[in-house]
This record gives C-alpha cells, structure tokens and sequence, in this order.
C-alpha cells in the first residue's frame, strides 16, 4: 500500500488530493497545524480514513516529525498562505509560510529519505500567479516569472527552490504550476465563491447586495476535482518535471457575475452588485491563461468541467446548503 503525506490537508485541494488517493488504495496522513484547529472535524467528516499529524510549515523539528510517522512514498506540500490579497497586509508571515515552509517541506523529506534520495516523491503547488505581469500568452513552463504580490513572490522562491533540490540532490521533486481551480470547498474569500454564495442568498432574499472589486480581471478557472487529478500523474512519472495545469479558457469577473446569476435566474446582476475599493488590491493580476499541452501530452491529463459547468455547481451547492440550514431552523 503506497503511503502518502499532503500538508495543507484541511484546504480545498487537500480534501480532494486525500479523496483521490484513499480510493486508490493510499494509506494517507495528513498534516494539520494549530493546537485546536476549527478544520479538523470537517476533514474527519469528509475522509475519516486520513491519519492526522500535528505540525506547522514554519516549524522543521515538526516536519521532520511528521516524515518519520507517515514514513510517505509520496510527499504533496499543498500547505499556504493562499489569499492574495492577504498577503499584502501580512507579507512577512506569507513569506515563512508559503515561501520558507517549502524550504522546510524540501529539508524534512530530503534528510528522511537519506542516501535514496529519489525514493520519495515530492509535489510543490506552484501557481499561475507567478506569471503575474504575463510575459507571454498563454502561458506555459517557460514563461518568463513576474510575481506581482507577496503571495506570489513566495511561490516563485518556492518553485526554484524545488527546481534547485531536484537538480543539486537528484531529488524527484516536481512543480505544479496551478491555474486557478474552485469547487463548492473553495474557501468564501476567493471570489468564484462570493460570488456563487451571494448570488445564491440574493435569490432567496436573504443578501440585498454584493460588493466586488475589479471586474475586468480575467482569469482561467477549472474544477478542483480534475486538478488534483493531474497532480497525482505528475508523481507517477519516473522522471521530475514542471508542467502547468489549465483548461486554455479565460474569463472575466462579469463573465462569472453572469453565469452565477444567470443559474439562479436572475438577467440582470448590476442592480445586485455595488463597488467596493477596499477589494483593489496594489498591483493586479488582469489576465491569465493557461497552455496545458504538455500535461496533455506526457500526463494525458485534460479538463473534464467546463466554466459553466462549475459555476452551476457551486451555486447549485450553495443554494442545497442554505435549503438545509433552512429546514434545520423551520
Ligand atoms: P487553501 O484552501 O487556502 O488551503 C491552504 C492550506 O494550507 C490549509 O489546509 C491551511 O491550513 C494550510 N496552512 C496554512 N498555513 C499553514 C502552516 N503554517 N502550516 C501548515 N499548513 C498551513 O488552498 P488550496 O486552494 O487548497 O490550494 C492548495 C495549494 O495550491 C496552496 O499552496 C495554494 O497556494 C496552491 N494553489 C492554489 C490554486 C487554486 O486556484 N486553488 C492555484 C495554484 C496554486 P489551515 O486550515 O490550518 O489554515
Ligand atoms: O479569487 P481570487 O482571490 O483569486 P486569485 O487572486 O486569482 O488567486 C487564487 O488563484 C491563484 C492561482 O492563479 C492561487 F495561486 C491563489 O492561491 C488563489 O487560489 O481573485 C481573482 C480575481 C482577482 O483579479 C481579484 O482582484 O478576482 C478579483 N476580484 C474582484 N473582486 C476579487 C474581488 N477577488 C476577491 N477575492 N474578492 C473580491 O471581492
């Protein structure tokens, strides 16, 4: 039975990651931080059969800890500081998390495996924020970096940092570079989310408005579901690579406004939908889209759910959980 340990394991994509490998068969460990963390029931809810270690990226002596117990063939460092625009009011702490605590992921799994270096397999999330400022279009493992927020300066240090141990180690240590991927278990900051929640809730009448910030940013935005997927085949190869995972369709935030809206039969969003300044953030990110042949050709990996497709989901979720809050109260 192959052992695997994901960190960020109470987040959207580590919830899917332990879903995929426990039904292949994975015995898996998850590493959860905090000494009472809110999050733990809903993992034991949705994947009883992970096994949680206490632990903290930004803590190595716990890393290390945590390798020896899980003892994993298969290691995904899927933990961080995810929020962009957090990450400008709080860049020293996204900088220990999502930058150095790869540093630390990369020192706990290369000193536990030893002299066979190669003999476990180990996963960094990159993003396409990295891209940033899009030097190319679309883009893909080549591109030119140009991170435009602290959150996205700690991914590019992450990502070369993982480059640098697979080629001065030999370590089998592989980067997925990530377009935006959402699901019903996206986290309610992200605004595929806001915007399926509120337009669930203004539907029933239970929200008057929403409030956005800019909505000309575009980006590329795919199913979770399929995105951990991919991650999955990455590690089975026998070689490390880079390979960027995205469906090669970009959208606005009206683009979504519409879809949303439109799946709970509202026409008209505007009236709904109010300006707000605090969501500017100081440098944007206007437009990304992926170029995922390479993942098609030596993963055979490809999106399975459209935009549309997803919105609907997510609002059809929304709208399911406050029919059962609502027959919980009545
Ligand atoms: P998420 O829902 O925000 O989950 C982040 C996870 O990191 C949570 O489990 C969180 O735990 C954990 N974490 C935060 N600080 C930690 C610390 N100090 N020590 C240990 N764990 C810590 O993110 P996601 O959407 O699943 O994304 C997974 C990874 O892919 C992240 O690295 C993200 O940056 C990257 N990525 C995401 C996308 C996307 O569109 N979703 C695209 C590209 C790359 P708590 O519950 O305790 O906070
Ligand atoms: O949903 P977002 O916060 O996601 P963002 O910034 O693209 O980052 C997500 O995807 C990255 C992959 O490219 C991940 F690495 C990262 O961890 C995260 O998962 O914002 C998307 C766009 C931005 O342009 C933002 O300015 O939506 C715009 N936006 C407009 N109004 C808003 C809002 N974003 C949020 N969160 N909230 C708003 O009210």
């Amino acid at each position: 039975m192959p052992r695997a340990l994901i960190t960020g394991i109470t987040g959207q994509d580590g919830l899917y990651l332990s879903e995929l490998l426990l039904a292949k068969g994975y015995e898996v460990y998850g590493l959860i931080r905090g000494q009472n963390n809110p999050k733990q029931a809903v993992v034991e809810r949705i994947v009883p059969d992970v096994q949680l270690i206490s632990g903290d990226l930004t803590d190595l002596p716990s890393l290390q800890r945590a390798m020896g117990e899980a003892r994993p063939d298969e290691v995904y460092n899927l933990g961080a500081i995810s929020y962009v625009a957090y990450s400008w009011d709080n860049p020293a702490v996204t900088t220990q998390v999502t930058g150095q605590g790869v540093l630390n992921m990369l020192e706990a799994t290369r000193t536990y495996a030893g002299d066979d270096v190669s003999s476990v397999r180990f996963y960094q999330a990159s993003s396409s924020e990295m891209f940033g400022k899009a030097q190319e279009v679309p883009q893909r493992e080549t591109t030119l970096l140009w991170p435009r927020s602290p959150y996205a300066v700690a991914k590019v240090f992450g990502h070369y940092l993982t480059i640098n141990y697979r080629e001065s180690y030999g370590m089998h240590a592989t980067c997925g570079m990530l377009f935006n991927h959402e699901s019903p278990r996206r986290g309610a900051e992200f605004v595929t989310r806001k915007v399926c929640m509120a337009a669930a809730r203004i539907s029933l009448g239970l929200q008057d408005s929403l409030g956005l910030g800019n909505l000309e940013a575009r980006r590329d935005w795919g199913f979770a579901g399929d995105y951990v997927e991919a991650m999955w085949r990455m590690l089975q190869q026998p070689q490390p690579d880079n390979y960027v995972i995205a469906t090669g369709v970009t959208h606005s935030i009206r683009d979504l406004l519409d879809v949303a809206f439109d799946a709970v039969g509202i026409e008209d969003w505007t009236p709904y939908v109010r300006h707000d300044e605090s969501q500017i953030r100081p440098a944007e990110v206007d437009h990304l889209i992926g170029d995922a042949s390479k993942a098609q050709e030596v993963l055979g990996w490809t999106p399975t759910v459209t935009f549309e497709e997803l919105v609907q989901m997510m609002v059809a979720a929304e709208l399911d959980e406050l029919a059962v809050t609502r027959s919980l109260v009545e």
